[in-house]
Formats: C-alpha cells, structure tokens, sequence
C-alpha cells in the first residue's frame, strides 16, 4: 500500500526561546515608548492617526503576535510554490530541532506593522528559500528589491496595527531598504538604542549601535 505524504506545515522557521521573547519583547516595547515622545515622530503622527493633532499609544497600536519568530518559508500547508520541495531539502530536515542564534540589526516602524530586522548569517543562509526575498511584491518594487542582497526580507514581526497581516512586514521592510538605497532618508535622531532615519509616509527605521541576538530553535508550525 501507497504511504500517505507527511503533510506540510504552514510555515518554517526559526522560534525564539520563551525567556529570549520576553527579553525581546520588553526591549522593543521601551523603544516604542520613546518613539511616541518623540518631536521627530509627532511631526508625521497624521500618518499614524490621520490626523494631526492626535496622540498615539504605539504600545496599543500595535497587536503581539503569538510566538516570536523569523519565517524562512511559508508553505501555507503544501498550497504555497516550492513548499514540498522545500520541505524535503536535506538541510531542512537536518535543521529542525536545533537551535541557533539570531541576530536583530534594526527596527522598523510603519503605520502598518513594527518589526526586526534579522541578519542571516551564511549557514542561515543555505535555510532561505531561493527567491523568498521577491515573493509578493508589488511588480514596480521588484528592480530594487532584486538590487537588494540575498535574505534583505529576514525579520521578525514583533506587531501589526488592526487588520494587517504579518507578511507585511517583509514588504515594509524591503521598501524601507531600497528607500535607503536610493538616499531618500529624511530626519535623523540619535538615540540611545541606535540611529533613527525617517523615511516618508509614516515609514521609521532603527538602526541599532548593538546588535540584539536572540536564541532560537528551527522548527515548522502549523496552526
Ligand atoms: P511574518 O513572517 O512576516 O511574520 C504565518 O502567517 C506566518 O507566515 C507569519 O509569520 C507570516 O508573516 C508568514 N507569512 C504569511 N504569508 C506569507 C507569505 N505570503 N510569504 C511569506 N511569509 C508569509
């Protein structure tokens, strides 16, 4: 008799600890804070709130999203492209389980979604599926996005603002990178965490003086 195929999952990925979270997460949150206070930031708060004079609570504004983590392929349980073959890559199968280290290099800030920016090293790198950097994106973003190096997408979504879904995140941070690239960086303020650049329509970027790392595992989820 034919055996059944092992079913895909709906994503992989690398997982932070439980107490890394925690200590991620209240690290984020404190920058969140002060980001609101900011004069810098309440001067394009219209593109938060859609309106000028209005306060935002960046805390609130943002939902945490259940478990921390940086997506490498997301195989929406075998309908996504390329997901079986993924699946069975050897350096997939050799990786679940095992744990790794995750380095965050910036923030980014948009009215849509808060997120970290991971930076893959090489052997993460072999875990990054060909192509995942232009999946999704808008066809008149594709030649910068293409400009950009392999695994630029990588990061994990520490918030979205009411009905936005996590994949924005990536998108949000690929425009903010080719926005960068082209030189289209506004006001800069130094900040304790690093240096923040503003980069049009509500659009806020961190880089960070230390790079936060993060200990993880490399498994699937499926919900
Ligand atoms: P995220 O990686 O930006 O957080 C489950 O939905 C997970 O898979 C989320 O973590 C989500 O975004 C990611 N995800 C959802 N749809 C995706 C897609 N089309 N491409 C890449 N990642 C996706």
């Amino acid at each position: 008799t034919k055996q059944k195929e092992p079913e895909l999952p709906l994503f992989f990925g690398w997982f932070l600890l439980p107490e890394e979270e925690e200590r991620i997460k209240c690290a984020t949150m404190d920058f969140l804070k002060t980001l609101d206070t900011l004069e810098a930031f309440k001067e394009h708060i219209s593109e938060f709130t859609g309106e000028t004079e209005k306060e935002v609570d960046l805390e609130q504004y943002f939902q945490n999203p259940l478990r921390l983590h940086c997506t490498t392929k997301f195989c929406d349980y075998g309908k996504a492209e390329g997901a079986k073959e993924y699946a069975e890559l050897e350096v997939v199968k050799d990786s679940l389980t095992k744990s790794d280290e995750l380095s965050v290099t910036a923030l980014i800030v948009t009215p849509r979604v808060f997120g970290a920016r991971v930076a893959l090293t090489e052997t993460q790198m072999k875990l990054w599926p060909e192509g995942a950097d232009k999946e999704g994106v808008a066809p008149a973003l594709l030649p910068s996005v293409e400009a950009l190096p392999v695994g630029s997408r990588a990061h994990v979504t520490l918030g979205c603002s009411a009905g936005v879904d996590p994949v924005q995140t990536g998108l949000d941070l690929l425009e903010i990178l080719a926005l960068q690239k082209e030189g289209k960086e506004g006001t800069q303020v130094e900040m304790d965490l690093g240096t923040l650049t503003y980069l049009t329509e509500g659009r806020w970027f961190l880089a960070l003086r230390e790079p936060i790392t993060a200990d993880t595992t490399f498994s699937s989820f499926s919900d």
